[in-house]
């Protein structure tokens, strides 16, 4: 089947028993055992069941199979939020004593996580840019036991090539994660190009409509059970209903992703040619340095823009300020178009030095591309920049 078509009916089927067609919402903290001893056998794993929503969930439960068969793999987990389920991946995968190596240009939260919260278990990570395919190798250590990367990474779009990435972690036998939730399955599937762990903050793309937050994580079956033997005693898990959202948003993800990456692509055209724009960062323009390997690992090139305006930080602010139609905020993914400053928002857990070593501006200003009418948008930047 084509992923148009997984995206609408992988994994789910009319309720046995009703015949409703939208999935039931389990709406429950607990499962009732028929006795005693039912309830001690579902326990040791003699007898399959539920327990306990923490513990697994029908409606959770569907929305991690769906995520699975979307990423190309066997099993997935959801958590409360991405941010949950790279603590849990890297809870999994290191212990105190051990390592990480992970892209340096990541999602605000996960870098602080990485930077400061890692350090209090004893977890230390080496950041490096995985674009430099040297650099990775040469992080590695005797002690690693994840490598972490985002494809097209948050905020400067910065293109990491799975495969070769994959090819260094396999021959050090450590798993490769790939934060995906940039590109969505729709777009790209890293465990098709030899990942082992496939990652979403849901709270984006897969939602789609700004409403929930949640994350997941997909791998192989074995991995995924070790992810739950840890990730039931930290507790990151999310709601029947929030997973329901998602199952819902979900059904739209390839129409949505489309426009989305049609709107991005005329924006990116337009801003180029802009003469108050000093650089454009979006992976559809052939003067991206990432252009060729996207185009080799994704189908297209996804919904978010960043662009430095002449004048830096403070005419960035003036655009910021005087955009109607676009929304200044944080977040991504949603129907509406949100504009925001990395530097004093997203990623403000970076040094002035930590955002240099990346590239992340001070004037970058960055957009997540909403479902409006590109005409509609493109008025709305042009009469902000028109204000510098
Ligand atoms: N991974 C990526 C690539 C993200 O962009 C985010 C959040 C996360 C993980 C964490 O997911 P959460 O826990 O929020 O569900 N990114 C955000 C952003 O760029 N603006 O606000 C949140």
């Amino acid at each position: 089947m084509d992923i148009e078509t997984k995206i609408v009916h992988g994994g789910q089927h009319p309720d046995k028993m009703t015949g409703a067609v939208a999935p039931p919402i389990y709406q429950t903290s607990t499962f009732a055992f028929r006795d005693a001893d039912h309830g001690a056998r579902v326990f040791s794993g003699e007898e399959e069941g539920y327990i306990y929503t923490r513990l697994g969930n029908p409606t959770i439960d569907l929305l991690a199979s769906k995520i699975a068969l979307l990423e190309s793999t066997e099993a997935g987990m959801i958590f409360s939020s991405g941010l949950s389920a790279i603590f849990n991946v890297v809870a999994t995968t290191a212990k105190t004593g051990e390592h990480i190596v992970s892209d340096n240009t990541i999602y605000g939260g996960t870098f602080a996580l990485f930077k400061n919260v890692l350090p209090r278990f004893g977890i230390e990570t080496t950041f490096i840019d995985a674009a430099n395919l040297d650099e990775l190798s040469s992080a590695i250590r005797e002690n690693t036991r994840l490598i972490f990367i985002e494809t097209p990474a948050n905020p400067t779009l910065k293109i990491i090539d799975i495969a070769r990435c994959a090819e260094i972690a396999r021959a050090k036998n450590i798993p490769l994660c790939v934060d995906n939730t940039f590109a969505t399955p729709y777009l790209q599937r890293p465990i098709e190009h030899g990942a082992d762990i496939a990652l979403h903050s849901l709270t984006k793309y897969f939602g789609g409509h700004g409403d929930i937050i949640g994350g997941a994580v997909a791998g192989k079956k074995e991995f995924i059970k070790e992810l739950w033997e840890i990730g039931k005693e930290i507790g990151g898990s999310n709601s029947p209903f929030n997973a329901w959202l998602v199952l819902r948003g979900l059904k739209t993800l390839a129409v949505r992703m489309e426009k989305h990456c049609d709107n991005a692509m005329e924006i990116a055209e337009y801003l180029s040619k802009h003469n108050k724009v000093e650089k454009v960062y979006y992976p559809g323009l052939p003067t991206h340095s990432g252009h060729d390997l996207a185009k080799k690992q994704m189908s297209k090139f996804g919904g978010m823009i960043g662009f430095d305006v002449k004048g830096g930080k403070e005419a960035g602010k003036i655009v910021m300020n005087s955009v109607k139609l676009c929304i200044i905020a944080v977040s991504l993914g949603d129907v509406d178009t949100l504009i925001e400053h990395p530097a004093s928002m997203t990623h403000s857990t970076y040094s002035d030095e930590e955002l240099r070593g990346c590239g992340i501006n001070p004037g970058y200003v960055r957009i997540s591309v909403g479902l409006e009418s590109s005409k509609d948008l493109i008025a709305d930047l042009e009469q902000a920049l028109s204000k510098i």
